[in-house]
C-alpha cells in the first residue's frame, strides 16, 4: 500500500511513521508513505499557502493551487490513486471503512487541511471527504496518521498472527475484555482468580461477562447492534443484579 500525504507539517507525519509498527511496516516494504510539502507548490515568493476567506470573517483558508500544483505533480506518474480531503465535515472514519480502504484500494493520496479550512474548489480535485470524529483539530495531520495508522495494521505481514486483526472489539461488536500480566498482585490489587484456574471454560465465560458489563457500561448503543446468545442474555441478567448503576 502506497500513502501519498500533502500537508505543510511533513515532520509531523515522519514523526509518527518512524517509530514501532508503521516503521516495521515501511522497512518491511509493506507500505510505501510518501510525504508532499504544500508550500513547495506554492507560486509567490512568499511562498503563501494560506490566505482570508471572501467575505470576511475569522481565520485563514488553504489556497486552492499549491494543492491543484502538488496534485499535478504527483499524478504524473500516471497511477491511479484514491484522493482523500481529511475535513470535520468529511464521512466519518470507522473500522468499517478502515477495511475497505485496506481491500478496495492500493494507493491512497491523503490531503491534510490546516487553519479554518480549505478552498471549497479543491473539491474537485478529490474523491471524497474524510472526518475522524466529531471533535475540533487544528489540522489534519493527525486524522491522516490515524487512516494511516488503522488501514496498514489490516494489511497482511504487518501485525504478528497472534494478535490477527479479525476477532477484535469492533469485529466482534464488543468492547474487549480486561487483560492482566505480571505481577499477579500490585499495590493489593490481585488478578482475578479465574485467570489463574487454568480453566479454560470458566476464562472464556468470564471474559465475555466482562466484555457485556463494559460495553453495557460505556457503548450501550452497541449492544443493541449485535446478536445476542442465550448465553449472554443470563450474564447480562447478572451483570444487572451486580451493579447497582443501572
Ligand atoms: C468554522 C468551522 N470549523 C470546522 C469545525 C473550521 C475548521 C476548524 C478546524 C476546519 C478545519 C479544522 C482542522 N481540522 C481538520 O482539518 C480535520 C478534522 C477535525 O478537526 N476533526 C475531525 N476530523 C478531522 S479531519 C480534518
Amino acid at each position: 500500500m502506497i500513502f501519498d500525504v500533502l500537508t505543510l507539517f511533513p515532520s509531523i507525519i515522519h514523526a509518527y511513521t518512524g517509530e514501532s509498527i508503521l516503521k516495521r511496516a515501511i522497512e518491511k516494504g509493506i507500505i510505501t508513505v510518501n510525504v508532499y510539502n504544500i508550500r513547495d507548490y506554492t507560486e509567490d515568493k512568499h511562498r503563501q499557502a494560506d490566505d482570508y476567506p471572501y467575505g470576511g470573517g475569522s481565520g485563514m483558508i488553504l489556497k486552492v493551487e499549491p494543492i491543484y500544483n502538488a496534485l499535478c505533480h504527483i499524478d504524473k506518474d500516471g497511477r491511479k490513486r484514491y484522493k482523500i480531503l481529511l475535513s470535520p465535515g468529511g464521512r466519518l472514519f470507522t473500522q468499517k471503512v478502515a477495511e475497505e480502504f485496506s481491500e478496495r484500494y492500493d494507493h491512497l493520496l491523503l490531503i491534510c487541511g490546516r487553519y479554518e479550512g480549505v478552498d471549497e474548489r479543491v473539491k474537485h480535485f478529490i474523491d471524497e471527504e474524510i472526518s475522524i470524529g466529531d471533535f475540533v483539530l487544528t489540522g489534519g495531520e493527525l486524522p491522516g496518521l490515524v487512516i494511516i495508522d488503522a488501514v496498514t495494521r489490516l494489511l497482511p505481514g504487518v501485525l504478528g498472527d497472534e494478535n490477527s486483526p479479525r476477532e477484535e472489539s469492533f469485529t466482534t461488536g464488543l468492547l474487549e475484555y480486561p487483560q492482566y500480566t505480571r505481577p499477579v498482585e500490585f499495590k493489593g490489587m490481585r488478578v482475578p482468580e479465574v485467570l489463574l484456574s487454568g480453566n479454560h471454560k470458566l476464562i472464556k465465560r468470564w471474559r465475555r461477562k466482562e466484555a457485556l458489563r463494559r460495553t453495557l457500561k460505556n457503548r450501550p448503543d452497541l449492544l443493541k447492534t449485535i446478536e445476542l446468545s442465550e448465553e449472554d442474555r443470563e450474564l447480562l441478567k447478572e451483570i444487572k443484579e451486580e451493579e447497582q448503576w443501572i
